[in-house]
């Protein structure tokens, strides 16, 4: 083959690559942390989702501290990025960072949680699961289960975010409806086995070895094998003595399922980079109005 057209080749193929990465976005995401097991896999779907879409994301591990979360906006607004995706830890705090972004004419898109905002044309839209659901999804299984009659132990997700306020919420307006149905200890650990465990300690030492409780509702499922861990430890048989239901359906919950120490769980689904990214690239294509708030469907799931 003549030199000529293998260096034409060359030059033909080189632009296309370089028409490809041209039209590559560059997307900053801030993500909450790698807390439990939920996150972790959420983390890297979204990273490997963007390589099947051509994104060039810049992912960083705010390690659950807010100030590192808006230290990392802050840089994807300096470096000029496409979009933002960010996964808020907590829902308040967020107006002015967010006015930086707008000012810089670069769209915010949430994820996963939520923020509190008077203005909220500060972000394009948010794509999470409804939290209020799963909450009212697990307050309606125990309620069939326990007949409606429950005095229950709820450990709290992290303070201040949106699935643990929404969550408690909806759990508390369906056993409300109960009059024998009630959060007799709530106290937060913040989405963690380890918390999770420290907290029904605490439960188990102030009710007499959880006497007369009949069920544990966390709001995730990394803290329910904390408490199942706790329970053990005490000689207590969870599942069986008390009902355990809680959020996220990660693999660990499967397994507590299926050995009887867990006994219902609402699916938080984990691999939505290919749900998420599609809406932001059609939207950074041309950008429309979009409702505030997409929602990722939550499923209650049970041992059988
Ligand atoms: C909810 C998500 C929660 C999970 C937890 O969308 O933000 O955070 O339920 C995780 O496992 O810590």
């Amino acid at each position: 083959m003549h030199p000529k057209t293998i260096f034409g080749g060359a030059v033909a193929f080189a632009a296309t690559i370089a028409a490809t990465m041209a039209s590559a976005q560059t997307i900053g995401f801030s993500q909450v942390g790698s807390e439990g097991d939920w996150r972790p896999a959420f983390s890297a779907n979204m990273q490997e989702s963007a390589k099947e879409f051509g994104i060039d994301l810049k992912f960083a591990n705010a390690q659950g501290k807010q100030e590192e979360q808006l230290r990392a906006v802050r840089a994807f607004i300096a470096q000029g990025v496409d979009a933002i995706i960010v996964a808020p830890v907590v829902v308040t705090g967020w107006d002015q960072v967010l006015r930086e972004a707008k000012e810089a004419e670069i769209p915010v898109f949430l994820v996963d949680r939520d923020v509190d905002v008077e203005d909220k044309t500060l972000y394009v839209t948010r794509i999470s699961a409804d939290f209020n659901l799963e909450g009212k999804l697990a307050g309606a299984w125990l309620a069939t289960e326990s007949k409606g009659t429950c005095k229950i132990v709820e450990l709290q997700g992290t303070t201040g975010s949106a699935p643990a306020i929404e969550r408690k919420k909806g759990f508390e307006a369906v056993i409300s409806q109960f009059p024998a149905m009630e959060i007799v200890a709530t106290q937060s650990g913040d989405f963690t086995t380890e918390g999770g465990k420290k907290v029904m300690e605490a439960f188990i030492k102030s009710t007499n070895n959880l006497d007369g409780i009949c069920a544990s509702f966390a709001h995730n499922d990394n803290m329910q094998l904390g408490a199942i861990q706790a329970m053990k430890e005490a000689g207590l048989k969870p599942g069986t003595d008390v009902q355990m239901v809680s959020v996220d359906y990660v693999p660990a919950i499967k397994d507590a399922l299926a050995a009887g120490e867990a006994n219902a769980s609402v699916e938080l689904r984990s691999a939505v980079g290919g749900f998420i990214y599609p809406i932001i690239l059609d939207y950074l294509k041309s950008p429309t109005e979009l409702d505030k708030w997409i929602v990722i469907p939550s499923d209650l799931h049970t041992a059988n």
